[in-house]
């Protein structure tokens, strides 16, 4: 019986952190129910590549690789979005997330055009073509000009049916056709624009989608029965039966453009193949339609930017919108008592994602800034990844923090951080996009997606009441993030990676009578949301009873007793707490076999139980959120903080740290730099905007003030970013609160292109 029970208890726990919530599904259209967002530039991880939103697609991709610079760098393939590859610049400068994109790449000696066009028809997702413009900036000299462009089309995991190559004349492939379950009848050709020196292609059996680079360059050939040699495939070991993947490759001269042209079988009515001046018809007559609408949505021009600036804000939202990714597979996650992963169910996650080349993949509150945007430029793309997301939410109300599904995800990540742990959270950031597409879109909303909105309620319920229940403080009212590690000696302060500033200085000794500050605010903003959401959906008992938890959460007498610091006039973290911290060699012991040392911590000064001194992105949230009221005495002592330059002001922006608080732009650890202590973040600074707009209405006595504290905060963000952007070819994760200057991972088209937004002043 013992044996029994033992099993019982430990399959419980097993089963709950991986069972999906029992509610209806949100998501009840994808694949080709949802013709016109089947296929798409879903793998934001690639240069450039087409794939259909099914659990396996055909995959479609692009890789390139310049002659001239073999001998002194080696066969370098660009496949990959990889930093590494040093392109001056890559990204969408123009793309609608729906029917067209034009992306420009820069690298050395060689500028690069892609861009593609769907055409609706049939019914397996109709056709697409994507197009591929070399033009080399150095012209006609020995081979400076030259390029070896690949093209591929690949089976993800058990895509059916075999695809078979087509050969012309001349030997060269021209086509492939197949036939499988998700896409019926298909043919791809491949079709140049002008004479290549060489065309040749290869086919193999793949063991991994993540095999696709080495496949390539092992397979590279060079003839030298030519005039001069040219690269090929090799077609030995070439298979041509049932392969995995084919490769197209050319090597070409000077300016050239390659079109690949795929036709759906279904599609009989199709007016002319979209190739040539078909295509060039097609794309031209989408960017005009994308000017316009780019025009009325965001107004730039009507407000006096100049085109320098709607440029920028035209490609930082396109390479957002450009990036977004369809992803298939499952996370692996961990219980509290469990010692073991397991994996979560297969499902599919179509999400944007914050940088193509460090991390292509979804981050749950990341999502909530990104949609901000989305929503401002096409509603039903938001309404489809908010569902995508909700689904994700297992029986407890937990949705993984950050998504790594499928193969090629997980070849990007490291072994140490793919495991999710459920009691980690992350701030619910997508209840605050759904109002704000509630506020922009309501009766669309209501006319087309009631049904939707009623099918959300329940799960957001169960993510509210899971952030509720189990980032709850021991206090009544009082909250906090779990998953800091109280028992290390290696950082200077734990990390807090749940609450998304991961490094940010909380109390130096994690313990249970924290108190985390923007938690609180998070709680808070949701309460007020759920209600207001409850109100459109009339549910009265519901609104009532978030109504009520916001107005606690917000009454400023408690906030003032659980936050305020006198000393300090700000609102603050409570904790266990040293401001005397420093990391420094332990001392070094002659016996000790191992002489590979590690910094590590000394609190010089006895931790207290105290507000905890560090000014920053933290203490702006009851600012941030909304939740001081118009004439909350509070309101000035922030304001007066956030202009002075010793503290949040930059010529930059907001600094996420004060430059005078104890642990400003201080190392966590020997190996971890400073992440959120200093630099400026374009989110927080994008809600602490939009909260000082609205403090600036002519009822609060801080109205002006705040009004031009707006006016200037806007300007600062805005031309470092866009001058930077213009600088350095790239939209970045941070910008250096001393210089300037873009820090972190880039591209980062993630929460960094809300400028967009901030330029439009829509928040
Ligand atoms: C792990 C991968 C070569 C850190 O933008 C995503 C997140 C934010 O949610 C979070 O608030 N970023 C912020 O503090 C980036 C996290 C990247 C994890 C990468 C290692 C290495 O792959």
């Amino acid at each position: 019986v013992g044996f029994v029970v033992y099993y019982g208890y430990l399959g419980y726990k097993q089963t709950r952190v991986h069972t999906p919530l029992a509610a209806d599904k949100v998501t009840v259209k994808s694949g080709l129910d949802v013709p016109d967002r089947f296929w798409g530039t879903y793998r934001p991880g690639v240069y450039f590549g087409m794939k259909h939103r099914s659990p396996v697609s055909l995959i479609t991709g692009l890789m390139w690789l310049i002659p001239s610079t073999i001998q002194t760098e080696g066969p370098q393939l660009r496949h990959l979005c990889l930093q590494e590859d040093k392109l001056k610049k890559y990204g969408w400068v123009e793309h609608d997330g729906i029917n067209y994109g034009v992306q420009e790449i820069s690298d050395k000696r060689l500028d690069i055009v892609t861009s593609f066009v769907k055409r609706q028809g049939g019914s397996h997702g109709g056709d697409w073509t994507a197009r591929v413009e070399l033009k080399p900036q150095v012209s006609t000299q020995d081979m400076r000009d030259e390029t070896v462009l690949f093209f591929y089309l690949a089976k993800e995991g058990r895509v059916d049916g075999q695809m078979v190559p087509e050969f012309d004349s001349n030997g060269g492939l021209s086509a492939v056709r197949s036939t499988n379950t998700d896409l019926g009848n298909f043919v791809i050709r491949f079709m140049n624009g002008s004479d290549a020196l060489s065309v040749s292609s290869f086919s193999t059996k793949l063991r991994s989608l993540t095999d696709i680079s080495t496949v390539t360059l092992q397979n590279l050939g060079i003839r030298s029965d030519t005039e001069k040699p040219l690269f090929v495939m090799n077609q030995k070991g070439a298979i041509t039966d049932d392969p995995d993947i084919i490769i197209y490759m050319v090597h070409t001269k000077g300016k050239f453009t390659l079109d690949v042209v795929f036709e759906s079988g279904s599609f009989f009515d199709r007016p002319a193949i979209l190739t040539g001046d078909t295509y060039t018809q097609q794309l031209a007559y989408y960017r005009k339609e994308f000017q316009k609408k780019f025009e009325t949505k965001f107004r730039l021009r009507e407000k006096g930017l100049n085109s320098t600036y709607i440029r920028f804000a035209q490609a930082a939202m396109s390479n957002m919108v450009g990036g977004i990714g369809y992803f298939y597979g499952h996370s692996k996650v961990l219980g509290p008592y469990q010692s073991v992963p397991v994996a979560y169910w297969n499902a599919g996650l179509y999400a944007a994602v914050p940088s193509r080349s460090f991390f292509p993949r979804g981050f749950l509150w990341d999502e909530g800034f990104h949609l901000l945007l989305i929503n401002k430029w096409n509603p039903e793309i938001s309404v489809d990844i908010i569902s995508h997301w909700l689904d994700l939410m297992n029986t407890e109300g937990w949705i993984p923090r950050e998504q790594i599904l499928g193969e090629e995800a997980l070849s990007r990540v490291p072994e140490e951080f793919v495991v999710q742990r459920n009691d980690v959270a992350n701030p619910p950031t997508l209840i605050m996009a759904l109002l704000d597409l509630i506020e922009r879109h309501r009766d669309w909303l209501l006319a087309s997606h009631k049904t939707t909105l009623l099918k959300m309620w329940p799960r957001l319920q169960a993510w509210y009441n899971w952030l509720n229940r189990t980032q709850a403080g021991d206090e009544p009212t009082v909250y906090r993030w779990r998953g800091r590690n109280g028992t290390t000696l290696r950082e200077l302060s734990p990390k807090t990676l749940a609450s998304g500033l991961d490094d940010y200085p909380r109390a130096s000794h994690p313990t249970t009578d924290e108190r985390h500050l923007d938690l609180r605010c998070w709680m808070a903003m949701s309460s007020k949301l759920m209600a207001e959401l409850a109100d459109l959906l009339e549910l009265d008992y519901d609104y009532g009873k978030y109504l009520e938890t916001y107005k606690t959460l917000t009454d400023p007498e408690l906030l003032d007793k659980l936050h305020w610091s006198e000393n300090f006039q700000s609102y603050l973290d409570y904790g266990l707490h040293s401001d005397n911290v420093v990391l420094q060699y332990p001392p070094h012991n002659q016996n000790a076999k191992n002489h590979h040392r590690e910094k590590i911590r000394y609190t010089l000064t006895p931790p207290l139980y105290q507000f905890v001194n560090m000014f920053g992105y933290a203490s702006l949230f009851p600012l941030s959120l909304q939740l001081l009221s118009l004439d909350s005495p509070k309101l000035l002592p922030i304001l007066e903080k956030i202009q002075d330059p010793d503290q949040l002001w930059t010529p930059y922006g907001l600094r996420s740290l004060s430059a005078s608080a104890p642990l400003y732009q201080k190392r966590n650890t020997e190996h971890d730099p400073p992440y959120w202590r200093g630099a400026v973040w374009i989110n927080i600074n994008f809600l602490t905007l939009k909260a000082l707009k609205y403090y600036s209405q002519a009822e609060s006595p801080v109205g002006e003030l705040a009004q031009e504290i707006h006016a200037k905060l806007r300007n600062n963000i805005m031309s470092n970013v866009v001058s930077e952007y213009y600088k350095t070819g790239y939209v970045w994760e941070q910008y250096d609160d001393s210089t300037g200057q873009g820090k972190g991972c880039r591209p980062f088209t993630g929460w960094s292109a809300l400028v967009a937004l901030i330029m439009a002043e829509e928040y």
